[in-house]
């Protein structure tokens, strides 16, 4: 069956983006990214993640040279009091932003190796179902307040 090989290359003649479906439907990027300061074990990252893509993804975990466990984070109402509680995943809907922050969804850096100060920067490494590693820098602040970071 001689003809086959050129059945294959006609194939990836009038389909050449079949490969890199995936990565040309999700479109993820990160804004304003920071991690509180702080001389206690634990701290938090705030970002806003924006999903310019046609489908949906998922943030699904994070690594950094400053702790061995990160967490995903959300915050329930239990009775009076807000309290955190780990999730698996963070959805990031097509087409919108998802605005991690205090008292909402947030990263939570556990057991830190040492203390975190103001203007240091941080490398984040987060893991998307569909886009894969996403690897960015946030800048360690006191609050929101004083990021000059966008957002
Ligand atoms: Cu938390």
């Amino acid at each position: 069956m001689i003809l086959y090989p050129f059945l294959i290359i006609f194939y990836l003649l009038i389909n050449p983006t079949s490969a890199n479906e995936t990565s040309s439907l999700t479109f993820i990027h990160v804004d304003g990214a920071w991690v509180r300061a702080t001389k206690v074990a634990n701290s938090a990252a705030y970002m806003k993640i924006v999903n310019n893509g046609s489908k949906s993804d998922r943030l699904i975990s994070v690594q950094t040279e400053v702790c061995n466990t990160v967490e995903l984070h959300t915050h329930l109402k239990e009775g009076d009091v807000y309290k955190m509680r780990p999730i698996d995943f963070i959805d990031i809907p097509a087409g919108q932003t998802v605005d991690l922050k205090e008292g909402g969804l947030h990263i939570m850096l556990l057991n830190i190796f040492k203390p975190l100060k103001e203007k240091e920067k941080i490398k984040l490494t987060l893991t998307f179902e569909k886009t894969g590693q996403v690897s960015i820098i946030a800048e360690v602040r006191k609050n929101r307040h004083e990021c000059n970071c966008k957002g």
